[in-house]
């Protein structure tokens, strides 16, 4: 059985997101994030060195960093659903996204709530990081454009690994300013398997991550 260890209003609602639209059997482990800090419990570094979450396991392997646990749970329990053909454009564009999400975009966001509590010292970073904040939620409201879903039209597991990057964006700048990316994020949170996840994996705020 898969089990995943979720720490609460963090990335790992993503797999539980993403083994709903499956219907893939799984576990969940709660883990509460620290009072203060907000930082994760100790105990996740029992699983991985890490400590973070989301981490899968299965059987004897244990899986961390989304990106990588999406490709693993299509790859072992998809069936081809949800990821578009190999030896498709298509399906370059998808692992694009996948790596872009952490790689790339979540850097400005998960930066400006870091240290924005260090008011004025922080200001000529602060430029760089809203520079930057533009640049890739620019990016992704231009590849929505006449678009529903991230890759060809059809929903994808790309669109539950850059869920997160839409949805911190309304904690971090005015997303409205963004409207094919903010109608994005209103679609697929409308899906009933992302309401099965929040139901399933407790309320789902991501003001401190
Ligand atoms: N790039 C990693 C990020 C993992 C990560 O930083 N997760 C956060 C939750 S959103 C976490 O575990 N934070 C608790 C901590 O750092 O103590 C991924 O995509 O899995």
């Amino acid at each position: 059985m898969l089990v995943v260890h979720h720490l609460s209003n963090s990335r790992s609602h993503r797999i539980l997101w993403l083994l709903e639209e499956l219907d893939v059997p799984y576990e969940i482990k709660f883990y509460e994030r620290q009072a203060g800090s907000h930082t994760a419990p100790e105990a996740l570094k029992d699983i991985h060195p890490l400590g973070k979450s989301p981490v899968v396991t299965e059987a004897d392997r244990v899986v961390a960093e989304s990106g990588a646990i999406i490709d693993y749970i299509v790859r072992r329990h998809s069936q081809g659903r949800l990821v578009p053909p190999q030896e498709s454009w298509l399906y370059d564009e998808y692992v694009q996204w996948l790596h872009y999400a952490e790689g790339s975009a979540a850097l400005p966001l998960i930066m400006k709530g870091t240290v924005a509590h260090l008011g004025d010292t922080w200001r000529p970073l602060k430029r760089h990081v809203d520079a930057e904040l533009q640049n890739h939620l620019g990016y992704i409201d231009q590849s929505l454009a006449g678009h529903d879903y991230l890759v060809g039209d059809a929903f994808s597991a790309a669109d539950v690994q850059l869920s997160f990057i839409g949805e911190l964006a309304a904690f971090r700048t005015d997303r409205s300013q963004f409207k094919h990316l903010d109608a994005w994020v209103h679609r697929f949170q409308q899906r009933p398997a992302y309401q099965a996840a929040v139901h399933k994996g407790g309320p789902y705020a991501l003001g401190n991550s």
